[in-house]
């Protein structure tokens, strides 16, 4: 397969934006004419767009946009996020990457990332579905001095950050949905997974994963998730430039988190809330310990869920899967 795509490529780039006849493709790889959109189906899934013209042939009109340290590096104005990047092509995990290197003493700040992951995880050990060049497979490395509780406040700080960017690169208005997902017009766009090392009574590093769903066309995802995810191109109709998208993300997200280290979790909690779609609205929240219907009220100042329940009581919700 990788022997097939490589010939492909290297006999487009040598026709340097020309036709390619489809009698040429099919001699070059020995396949039959027929089989030659098999191929092209595997490019395009590589992020390729490609232009098929009866009796021309096929020619690539644009190649993957790929992110590498580069060039996010070429124009990004933080202090410290984004100062260290660590990129690879492939990898399991960003996270476990990231794990890695904050036991090796990494900087606060750098980031891990990968064009795709074929062990990507969310909360609970599901899986996280991280094809090639469409996505931002990304996890940060910080170390704040705070205590163990108020770090799921850090998820909530990271889903604004990328709700702001989202909103400046793209013009499109995405919603938090307590406590790690972001929603464009009610489907998952992005998820966010927020893991500790940490003593009983120190942290030692918080490592945010986030994988957000760029430029996968609608078709791209998986049969069972279709109906419950999207993407930024999706939705906007329109390619976003990825590298863009990870800069706005690392500023917004280092302004937010310096005045959380200064002024706490209170002004975050304003904007967050600015931001959530969940509030006041009836929802069932599936816990590890069961499952509970009511109200939310809102977050407290910890970002706990507060859910009052048809007696009125009210219970303090610290994970679980909410369904509005
Ligand atoms: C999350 O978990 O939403 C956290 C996802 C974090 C992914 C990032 S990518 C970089 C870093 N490296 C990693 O390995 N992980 C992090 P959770 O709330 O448990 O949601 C998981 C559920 O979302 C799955 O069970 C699917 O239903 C759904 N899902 C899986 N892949 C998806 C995708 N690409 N887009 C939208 N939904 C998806």
């Amino acid at each position: 397969q990788t022997e097939i795509r490589s010939k492909l490529l290297e006999a487009f780039s040598n026709a340097e934006g020309e036709f390619l006849s489809g009698q040429k493709i099919s001699d070059l790889l020995g396949c039959s004419r027929t089989a030659i959109w098999k191929h092209m189906e595997e490019l395009r899934k590589e992020g390729y767009e490609l232009e098929a013209v009866r009796r021309r042939g096929y020619r690539i009109k644009r190649k993957p946009d790929k992110v590498s340290g580069n060039e996010i590096s070429l124009g990004l104005h933080t202090q410290f996020m984004g100062r260290n990047i660590h990129f690879e092509e492939e990898v399991t995990s960003t996270q476990k990457i990231a794990h890695k290197l904050a036991n090796a003493g990494a900087k606060e700040g750098t980031i891990v990332i990968a064009e795709q992951q074929i062990e990507g995880r969310g909360r609970l050990a599901r899986v996280w579905y991280s094809p090639k060049y469409t996505g931002i497979w990304m996890s940060m490395i910080i170390r704040p001095k705070i205590p163990l509780n108020q770090t799921p406040q850090l998820t909530l700080l990271t889903a604004v950050a990328i709700v702001q960017a989202i909103e400046k690169v793209t013009g499109l208005f995405p919603d938090i949905k307590w406590p790690n997902d972001i929603l464009i017009n009610g489907k998952k766009v992005v998820g966010i997974l927020t893991e500790l090392q940490a003593e009983a009574d120190q942290v030692h590093s918080v490592i945010i994963g986030t994988g957000i769903n760029v430029n996968q066309r609608r078709e791209d995802f998986h049969e069972d998730l279709k109906s419950i995810a999207t993407s930024i191109a999706a939705e906007s109709g329109e390619k976003c430039d990825r590298s863009l998208l990870i800069q706005e993300i690392l500023i917004h997200f280092e302004n937010l988190y310096e005045q959380y280290l200064r002024s706490g979790f209170k002004p975050i909690k304003l904007l967050w809330e600015s931001y959530a779609i969940s509030l006041n609205k009836e929802i069932v929240a599936k816990t590890l310990q069961g499952t509970l219907k009511g109200k939310a009220l809102g977050i407290d100042d910890e970002g706990i869920l507060l859910l009052q329940t048809g007696e009125g009581k009210i219970e303090k919700i610290y994970s679980a899967d909410i369904k509005i």
